[in-house]
């Protein structure tokens, strides 16, 4: 299995839980190594763009307006099997179905207020971290 780079947001909801870094420490002890990083706040443009494969759904504007309404780590993790382990470090979107031990389970309030964004696939990943990091 070859390195992955997976691109990981930690949401509003967790920047304003203050757990930035119970959560980056779930990553580091899982492996993955935190190769770029940045705190910003989306503009509303940019999280459409970014959420843009999901902009005929109907919890879209919702979606977008969550995702602005305060700052967010948006940031790049590489490891072995980066994309999937992430996602599994993550756990199901609704936290109510996400399995123990997983950061969604253990800091999401809501299925809108999940906690953290991870990759869901090596072409996603690339766009994604195109999307924020530059090609
Ligand atoms: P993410 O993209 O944020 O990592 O989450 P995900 O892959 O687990 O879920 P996805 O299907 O890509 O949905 C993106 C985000 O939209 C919100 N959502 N709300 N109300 C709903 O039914 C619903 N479904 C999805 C969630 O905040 C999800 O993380
Ligand atoms: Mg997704």
């Amino acid at each position: 299995m070859a390195l992955q780079r997976t691109l990981s947001i930690i949401k509003p909801d967790a920047v304003a839980k203050n757990v930035i870094g119970e959560i980056e420490t779930r990553f580091e002890k899982a492996g993955l190594k935190i190769v770029a990083l940045q705190m910003k706040t989306l503009s509303k443009e940019e999280a459409e763009g970014f959420y843009a494969e999901h902009k005929e759904r109907p919890f879209f504007a919702d979606l977008v307006a969550f995702m602005t309404s305060g700052p967010v780590v948006v940031q790049v993790l590489e490891g072995e099997n980066a994309v999937l382990l992430n996602r599994d470090l993550m756990g199901a979107t609704n936290p109510k179905e996400a399995a123990e031990g997983t950061i969604r389970r253990d800091f999401a309030s809501s299925i809108d207020a999940n906690a953290v964004h991870g990759s869901d696939s090596e072409a996603s990943a690339a766009r994604e971290i195109a999307y924020f990091f530059g090609g």
